[in-house]
């Protein structure tokens, strides 16, 4: 990389000096001079960008999908204030806009892309629209994703199953396609799905959403088996309660009703859930965490929580 980036640097400068030669053949020596000191000065910054821009190549970027809020909004934090760079995506502009703003006051440089997990065009285009050092992601989380309704399965919602199953099992399953190939040439990367303990086993009323989750972990089991003659990692990282707007959401704006899902036991937080994804991140490399469960202390399992 570093090689290439200098052939292209050594290009440029050739091209610009043909071209000034061209452009001035008939104009006096003091204009030469002064329009020559005006490119010298450009070319110049030019070079200390392009430079600092190379030096910034050692920094790992991150890529966290669904960062606008909870989860993902802690990762990339964590990840900023561990020495990554980061591309943050999420739907809505004020919120990618604010955590950008806190990731770059964390010390990173923060690429955001808004688009919606579940459009596989925009997610293309997206991915598209990265150049250089930031179409090399070093760490893909996959935390996109969201929990609708929790009826009897006989009484669920259509339109909120193929929520659930676009975005949790499709839009996951399409940023994989479009991040791993660039980590399998360079034979280095990690990609962190987060499923839940819902995939584990279902609890009552959550039917489909644990399928979702079920589905992320057979997702992320079959991508480690795939890329098993490679040095790319893969984690499932399978949080219990975590207090974010998870619950809200899957009210539908209930906040009354999505408060007493936390009710009488301290929940994980986001933070609870990025330490865990940066700790996977940060381990040596032969070593790939390729599991873990995170639970409440009062939590025992999806169904199994004690409640003061
Ligand atoms: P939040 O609701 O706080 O965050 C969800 C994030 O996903 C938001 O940034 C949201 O963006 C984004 N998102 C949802 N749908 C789409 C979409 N179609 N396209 C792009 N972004 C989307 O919840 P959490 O932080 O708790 O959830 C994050 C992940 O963690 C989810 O996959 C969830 O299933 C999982 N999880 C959560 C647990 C919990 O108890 N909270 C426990 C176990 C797993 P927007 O605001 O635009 O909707
Ligand atoms: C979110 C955790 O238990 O609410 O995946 O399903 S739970």
């Amino acid at each position: 990389m570093l090689h290439y980036d200098l052939f292209i640097v050594v290009a440029k400068l050739r091209k610009k000096l043909d071209l000034i030669n061209k452009m001035y053949k008939n104009v006096s020596q003091s204009k030469k001079n002064n329009s020559m000191m005006i490119i010298l000065v450009s070319f110049s910054l030019y070079l200390q960008q392009r430079t600092k821009m190379i030096l910034n190549m050692d920094k790992k970027i991150a890529f966290v999908t669904g960062a606008t809020s909870g989860i993902g909004a802690a990762c990339a934090i964590r990840f900023a204030k561990g020495g990554y760079d980061l591309v943050i995506t999420g739907r809505d502009q004020n919120r990618l806009d604010a955590v950008k703003k806190a990731a770059e006051e964390a010390g990173a440089e923060v690429e955001a892309l808004n688009f919606d997990v579940r459009d596989r065009s925009a997610c293309q285009l997206a991915v598209n629209r990265l150049q250089g050092r930031w179409c090399y992601i070093d760490v893909l989380i996959n935390n996109a994703g969201l929990a609708l309704g929790l009826e009897k399965e006989y009484e669920g919602d259509f339109e909120d199953w193929d929520t659930m199953i676009d975005t949790n099992i499709k839009g996951l399953l399409t940023m994989t396609r479009l991040i791993v190939p660039t980590m399998v040439e360079r034979n280095k990367g990690h990609v962190i799905n987060i499923g839940s303990v819902a995939g584990d086993a279902a609890y009552a009323n959550g039917n489909v959403y644990c399928a979702t989750k079920a589905a992320v972990k057979a997702i992320t089991d079959g991508l480690r088996i795939d890329l098993s003659d490679t040095a790319v990692r893969v984690t499932n990282v399978k949080p219990g309660l975590v207090e974010t707007n998870f619950s809200v959401t899957r009210f539908h704006g209930d906040e009354d009703r999505a408060s007493k899902v936390y009710k009488g036991i301290k929940p994980l937080t986001g933070e609870d859930i990025a330490d865990v994804a940066f700790y996977a991140a940060s381990a040596p490399e032969h070593v790939q965490i390729a599991e873990v469960l995170v639970l409440a202390t009062h939590q025992a399992s999806g169904s199994v929580i004690h409640r003061e």
